[in-house]
């Protein structure tokens, strides 16, 4: 009998083809060992609630009231819950139709994306049209419908940072495009040389590869850097010269450890450029509700924001979003309340400006101590974490550890990450994951275990060395 569509040798390649490293071969032993009772210090994903982070109460307090519309009819509910909570559950209430039990508008719902438009706005200093606002479940799936918007085939490529988050890598390999690296420079804090770029398209060409877009992450995952706003301009010079597409991965821009280099976003850059650029480039920018002191990545709620995509592409886009009917309504609240926070004067607001400072001081100096913490390790050398949720420390693996990894047939990095989780229990991901230049090494952990286990934690790594 011939295989059945499902059998593993007859189902579609490029499935098969598609690695994650984040939730790879180092996650899956991790796993196994905490089911034979170990105990796992889960590194491997920016998953801030997992590790101990507590929600912020003031958006946990609207959603609250929104999923149980029925206790706002309680004559109690002012005794558990600040008014201005629960005129802001009402006010989302009526911005939907039918509350959170019914689907919303594909592209989410319209008073949500005009409170999107109006922070974009506050933070830009210039126009968001809210009709040009998507509300996604989560940021990944924003990126999975514009690179399978632009993806054509095999010959349409894409510029993807390397290291780089695999979330780009494994959708390009799913969507039959192909991946064109540009190698940021560890010695200068993991940034961007222009001159990667133009070499990286001239090669990919060369092998008649359609280059179609560029992705940044800014701030950086796994590298943490912060793009300077001339690098920007010159992402966005470049992006006009030779026609490309940017993808502005924008997810981590409130997580910033340093005064030097705040976030800026693409969007603002390219309107600060003015015309012919800033009418030209098509720009796709990404958020979430999962990062900054949020940390919601349960809940799954993103946008994305398009400049200077015209309306035809737009209605096609959201004709495929369609597809899926809505993107999740609670968290499309939870976007709301991320870009619409309580505000001076308001009941909520003190607290509320507590727990989010709170949360980012102590993720400042969790992102010094551990730089500090690898560099004081023998034979390993790290960037400072500038941003977003990471340290990626290169690893200089003596000659015997690369041999021992090879008798293994494992990739050297993979072998240390998995000698690192038997003996500590931490749980990282390896550099290979993340792609890194031929026969340098990395892992990459978060910088989210709670504050008070970090020095303990650095100890059991220099402990490894
Ligand atoms: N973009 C970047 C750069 C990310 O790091 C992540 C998540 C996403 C997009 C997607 O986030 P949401 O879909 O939740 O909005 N980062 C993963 C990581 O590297 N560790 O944990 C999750």
């Amino acid at each position: 009998m011939s295989p059945k569509a499902l059998d593993y040798e007859s189902i579609n390649e490029k499935v098969k083809k598609v690695q994650y490293a984040v939730r790879g071969e180092l996650y899956l032993r991790a796993s196994e060992l905490q089911k034979e009772g170990k105990k796992i210090i889960f590194t491997n994903v920016g998953n801030p609630h997992a590790l101990g982070q507590k929600p912020l109460s003031f958006p946990r307090q609207v959603v609250a009231l929104c999923q149980a519309p029925f206790l706002l009819d309680d004559p109690n509910v002012g005794l558990i819950f600040p008014a201005d909570a629960i005129a802001k559950a009402k006010h989302y209430l009526s911005l939907t139709s039918g509350g959170l039990g019914a689907y919303s508008d594909s592209r989410g719902i319209p008073g949500v994306r005009k409170e999107v438009a109006e922070f974009i706005k506050r933070r830009d200093g210039y126009p968001s049209d809210p009709e040009l606002i998507f509300l996604t479940d989560g940021a990944s799936k924003g990126v999975q419908q514009i690179l399978n918007t632009i993806i054509r085939g095999e010959g349409d490529g894409v510029l993807v940072p390397v290291p780089q988050y695999p979330l780009y890598s494994a959708t390009i390999a799913l969507f039959g495009g192909s991946l064109i690296p540009y190698y940021l420079e560890e010695t200068e804090n993991w940034g961007l040389n222009v001159n990667n770029l133009s070499q990286a398209v001239t090669q990919a060409r060369y092998k008649g590869i359609a280059v179609r877009a560029m992705v940044i992450i800014n701030p950086g995952n796994p590298t943490g850097q912060c793009l300077s706003e001339a690098n920007l301009r010159q992402i966005l010079r470049f992006c006009f010269q030779e026609n490309l597409v940017l993808l502005g991965d924008e997810v981590y821009q409130q997580n910033i450890y340093q005064d030097e280099r705040p976030f800026i976003s693409a969007k603002k850059v390219l309107m600060d450029m003015g015309p012919p650029i800033s009418r030209e480039v098509q720009l796709v920018s990404f958020h979430t509700v999962s990062k900054g002191y949020w940390g919601e990545c349960g809940q799954r709620g993103g946008y994305f924001e398009m400049t200077n995509i015209p309306p035809k592409t737009v209605d096609e886009i959201y004709k495929v979003a369609s597809i899926s009917l809505s993107p999740n309504v609670p968290a499309q609240i939870l976007m709301g309340l991320m870009v619409n926070p309580p505000k001076p004067g308001d009941i909520s607001y003190e607290q509320f400006i507590r727990e989010s400072k709170g949360i980012l001081e102590s993720l400042r100096r969790r992102a010094r101590l551990m730089t500090d913490g690898f560099n004081n390790c023998r034979n390993v050398v790290c960037n400072f974490t500038e941003g977003a949720m990471y340290s990626f420390p290169q690893l200089r693996l003596p000659p015997r550890a690369i041999e021992a990894a090879k008798k293994d047939g494992k990739v050297p990095d993979v072998f240390y990450c998995l000698k690192l989780l038997e003996a500590t229990g931490i749980s990282t991901v390896p550099g290979s994951g993340f792609g890194q230049k031929e026969g340098v090494f990395h892992l990459r952990t978060t910088i989210l275990p709670a504050e008070e286990d970090m020095p303990e934690i650095m100890v059991q790594f220099q402990k490894v060395q």
